[in-house]
């Protein structure tokens, strides 16, 4: 058992919760599976886990730029809020499963049965239907932590054993129905790119795959659109970035004054001028965006050429579900930032609601829902609907962020702590998974799991020629469905 438990550890330190070198040797058994030579696999390896770390340089970068700036808008005005962030969320939940003296290493066991959970169900896929394997491992962490809160919150006298458990089947049937869910908008937009998405919005990206098409109109995809006059210079994302983040953050950062910026920023705030610091903080966000694109192209490219050795051989058309930003590569960069604009202008509307009904929790912006959630959705919003679905469902999807976040944080009674996790699926699924389980306990949790395991059935019985299909000869699918690429 010690030794078994020595290799789990070894392997999620090094290799789980790192997605970039999963992703790699996936790629390195994917080529070799297709009897490439080694070097050629070796070659793969290297570039797509360099691809993977190029995009957590930029995510990263982007996180670690504009949270504090956002989270800074709740010192300026000294409010008693919560940041809707999942790194909030992860240390209101460590604190709250602390402060009643329960021990949140259990959040660690917890991701290694919902792991190996979702492996079982992906294996018997057949009887399951499903055909993703959730690996992206930081994400992983910060869900298995809210999760173990609202679970010790719902049965506060359950032992650890029991906890760990339940929680795990709980998640790893979340991970698994969720990444499933977008197989099909992924390999549509990606035209067969081989893989799904495992974030924090895998409902929400199915709900908008399918209500994009309704919302479409006349409008056209973002990359087709011709601006005239002088706005024609916004057709280059770099400009179009850069200017709205300019406005944007401009406008946040003049507010909080460089006095509370010197202190939440002294590293890049020094003896700049005001205005420069803002220019350059703001431009960063097209520096980041470019970098991130970059790694998403190479690791994807890789992905997808290794992932026949591993469809055809290993896994018979199941896929991973990798990062929500793997797909920024498949859209406008306009696309994106769009997302992340019309998602805070929802994000604020309902702020200002939460203070005018004088709501009894209030919620700050987290840069992390609002940025990825939204600029997820968009990406996936403009293929089927164009801008005007982009900008319509990330809206929507923006105030929904706020109230689910607002619910569940009071709820949760996490709130006092700071923080709830924000993405969307966290303010809508897992609010009425958290609410089943504490009103009617063990038949809330069977529910929940039962619900969950039921989608992808019904999924198949609606497209059973198709559904593994999809992954296993997108071509075919793509004829099939008569989608022309
Ligand atoms: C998240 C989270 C991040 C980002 C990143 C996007 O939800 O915690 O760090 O999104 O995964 O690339």
């Amino acid at each position: 058992m010690d030794a078994l438990l020595a290799v789990w550890q070894f392997f999620q330190t090094n290799i789980l919760t790192r997605p970039a070198f999963f992703i790699g040797f996936i790629v390195l058994i994917g080529y070799l599976l297709l009897n490439k030579p080694f070097y050629e696999a070796f070659a793969g390896f290297v570039k797509a886990t360099v691809g993977y770390l190029i995009l957590n340089v930029a995510s990263s970068g982007l996180v670690g730029n504009f949270r504090p700036i956002l989270a800074a808008l709740k010192d300026r005005f000294n409010l008693e809020a919560a940041v809707i962030d999942p790194y909030f969320g992860q240390a209101a939940a460590q604190a709250a499963v602390e402060n009643i003296g329960r021990s949140f290493s259990l959040m660690m066991i917890v991701l290694l049965i919902a792991f190996i959970f979702n492996i079982i169900l992906v294996a018997f896929r057949r009887v399951t239907k499903i055909r993703t394997l959730f690996i992206t491992g930081h994400i992983m962490v910060q869900q298995s932590s809210t999760a173990l809160w609202l679970v010790l919150f719902c049965f506060p006298q359950l032992q650890d054993t029991s906890v760990v458990i339940m929680l795990g089947l709980l998640l790893g049937t979340y991970w698994a129905v969720g990444s499933n869910l977008t197989v099909e908008p992924c390999q549509e937009l990606t035209e067969g790119g081989g893989f799904a998405i495992g974030h924090q919005q895998m409902f929400g990206i199915w709900a908008a795959d399918k209500i994009a098409p309704k919302l479409k109109g006349k409008s056209k995809p973002v990359e087709e659109l011709k601006l005239p006059g002088f706005l024609s210079i916004f057709s280059d994302n770099i400009v179009s970035t850069g200017t709205l983040m300019l406005i944007f953050f401009g406008v946040i950062m003049t507010i909080l004054g460089p006095d509370l910026l010197k202190k939440i920023d002294p590293g890049s705030f020094t003896n700049q001028s005001f205005l420069f610091y803002i220019i350059e903080k703001s431009f960063n966000f097209a520096v980041y965006l470019s970098i991130l694109q970059l790694g998403v192209k190479l690791f994807v490219g890789e992905l997808t050429e290794s992932f026949q050795g591993i469809s055809n051989k290993l896994l018979h058309g199941s896929v991973i579900g990798v990062d929500c930003a793997a797909v920024y590569g498949f859209t406008h960069a306009n696309t994106i930032t769009l997302g992340f604009i019309f998602g805070a202008l929802g994000q604020f509307l309902a702020i200002l609601g939460l203070v005018v009904f004088k709501s009894p929790v209030l919620i700050i912006t987290g840069f992390v829902p609002v940025f990825f959630d939204n600029a997820t959705l968009a990406t996936f919003a403009n293929k089927k609907g164009g801008l005007r679905a982009a900008a319509i469902i990330t809206f929507f999807s923006g105030i929904i962020q706020v109230l689910g976040g607002a619910f569940a944080a009071y709820y949760f009674e996490l709130s006092q702590f700071g923080g709830w996790h924000g993405n969307l699926d966290w303010d809508t699924v897992w609010p009425i998974i958290g609410v089943l389980m504490r009103n009617l306990q063990y038949v809330g949790v069977a529910i929940a799991i039962i619900a969950m395991l039921a989608i992808p059935q019904i999924m198949y019985i609606r497209n059973k020629e198709t559904y593994f299909l999809v992954t296993e000869d997108y071509e075919k699918y793509a004829e099939l469905k008569g989608i022309n690429s």
